[in-house]
């Protein structure tokens, strides 16, 4: 099962990529849609700009999860309500770079993730690996059921 994650430009895609496949962090400006490990890594622009978000829809169509990405730190927020429906796989969401925000920026982003229809919401650092545990027994056990 691929996942497919989705989100503005430098909310930690790439880097949550690397985290989940055990891989080293090391930046790269994602230009296009490509694979890490299980991962569809897309770039931000896809999510930024309306004209480029269709083909979101269109790499979905091979994942069995999409993955909301909210960074913690950052106030800005580019999900519209309800925007999960725009996909038949199930999406979740993901906040990151949890090392650089407070209990308060955390909320937040999960409020607002729930309010784009991601659920169940993680929360994780790729930095430090906080909650990355959590993503991957939930992505686990969705790629030991009928997905
Ligand atoms: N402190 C901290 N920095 C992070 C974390 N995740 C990513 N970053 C940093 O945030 C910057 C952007 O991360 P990327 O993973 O490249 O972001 P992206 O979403 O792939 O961005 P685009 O490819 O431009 O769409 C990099 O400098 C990362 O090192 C995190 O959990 N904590
Ligand atoms: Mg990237």
């Amino acid at each position: 099962m691929h996942i497919m994650m989705m989100g503005p430009i430098s909310c930690g895609k790439t880097t949550l990529c690397q985290r989940l496949a055990g891989l080293p962090r090391i930046y790269v400006k994602t230009q296009t849609a490509g694979i890490i490990g299980k991962a569809i890594d897309t770039p931000g622009e896809y999510t930024e700009n309306r004209s480029l978000r269709n083909r979101l829809v269109v790499t979905a169509v091979d994942a069995g999860l999409v993955l909301f990405l909210q960074d913690a730190a950052n106030r800005g927020f580019c999900f519209s309500p309800g925007q999960a429906a725009m996909f038949s796989s199930p999406v979740a969401g993901v906040i990151t770079k949890t090392d650089l925000a407070g209990k308060d920026d955390i909320r937040r982003a999960k409020d607002l993730l729930a309010l784009a229809g991601a659920a169940p919401v993680f929360a994780v650092s790729s930095l430090t690996g906080e909650g990355v545990a959590e993503l991957t027994a939930y992505i686990n056990s969705l790629t030991n059921g009928n997905r």
